[in-house]
């Protein structure tokens, strides 16, 4: 008998863009392209693609209307072309549903790629060709709301925050930093293929569900902006938690809810993780700081909301408990328990 080898994971170059369902796509047009002034690529047949001031390629958002809001899918880049061929491989031999989706088949300007439901129960995409919209970096004139640069990151709701350590492992992710209990119990990781804190990151809690996607800005001026944008049209609503400090990414943040409730992240200022030596910062689950730099208390809805994720059919697809539950742990800021 011959060994049987597991075929190599595909290339991934970054986190590039999410599906997301909404309930009444002109109302989410206005939260995301008016408010937080994302620049609109593509509009037409129900759908509505959006792209950040530096994004060089077609979109980091893609809106559909649907009755649930709802998670479509979440796309990474690959390198080449042979890497969404990998990507059928890895998920195929992982007995994994996988789905080819011809160019022309899927989102706006993505030519052919490959759509799996995970390890992790996620619907996720891989492709590499993607049409190129106009260099919008210095169209300043342009610029509006929260100046959103980019995509940064998914950050995902998983049960068990071990196992989707391990898949992204195996699909060549680093790990920037982590929150542990006193025996290492894994509460949360970021992880990363892009020079970044992260592409993705897990939060220990029913799933698979998502918990927000992040967009990245070039400064705190702008967190600050677009939150000041937000009040003066007493739209206080749509702010969930800050702006502050993480501790976690060092970065700077606020998290907004559109319209349907799914939660985004302006978030600026993380740092530098390309060398090959870089190590996991790890944080205490009893460090205050750990996701507010100052402290902070982190609101309950942060951490018990979350989008549904619709299968390759397109119906919900159900959930488990997380055993582990952050918000639980009786410390300081956080002891929602
Ligand atoms: O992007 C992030 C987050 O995952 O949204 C949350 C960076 C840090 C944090 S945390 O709340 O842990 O500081
Ligand atoms: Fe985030
Ligand atoms: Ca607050």
């Amino acid at each position: 008998m011959t060994e049987r080898t597991f075929p190599p994971a595909p290339d991934v170059v970054r986190s590039a863009y999410a599906h997301l369902v909404v309930t009444d796509l002109a109302r989410a047009r206005w939260f995301w392209v008016d408010v937080l002034g994302l620049h609109v690529q593509y509009e037409g047949a129900g759908a509505l693609c959006l792209r950040g001031t530096d994004e060089l390629t077609h979109h980091n958002l893609v809106l559909t209307e649907g009755r649930v809001a709802a998670l479509h899918h979440l796309a990474y880049r690959v390198r080449t072309p042979e890497d969404v061929d990998r990507a059928e491989e890895f998920f195929t031999a992982l007995r994994r549903p996988v789905r080819r989706v011809p160019a022309g088949q899927g989102a706006p300007g993505v030519g052919d790629a490959v759509r799996v439901i995970d390890p992790l129960g996620f619907p996720v995409e891989f492709f590499h060709r993607i049409e190129r919209g106009e260099r919008l970096i210095q169209r300043y004139d342009l610029h509006r709301g929260a100046q959103i640069a980019r995509l940064d990151h998914f950050n995902i709701c998983t049960p068990d925050v071990p196992a989707a350590y391990a898949h992204y492992r195996s699909l060549g992710f680093g790990c920037s930093e982590t929150i542990e209990g006193d025996e290492h119990q894994l509460y949360a990781a970021w992880m990363y293929r892009k020079q970044t804190v992260h592409d993705v990151a897990f939060t220990g809690a029913a799933g698979p569900r998502l918990h927000h996607l992040g967009v990245a800005t070039h400064e705190s001026h702008q967190v600050l902006r677009i939150a000041d944008i937000l009040g003066a049209q007493h739209l206080e609503r749509h702010i969930e938690r800050g702006p502050g400090r993480h501790g976690v990414s060092n970065a700077f943040y606020v998290y907004l809810r559109d319209p349907d409730g799914h939660r985004v992240e302006v978030y600026t200022s993380d740092y530098y993780t390309g060398d090959p030596d870089h190590e996991t910062y790890r944080w205490s689950v009893h460090d205050d700081r750990r996701r507010d730099f100052w402290g902070n208390a982190v609101i309950e809805s942060w951490y018990k909301e979350a989008t549904p994720v619709l299968g390759l059919d397109g119906e919900p697809l159900p959930t488990s408990n997380s055993l582990l539950d952050e918000s639980a742990v009786r410390v300081g800021a956080d002891g929602l328990g």
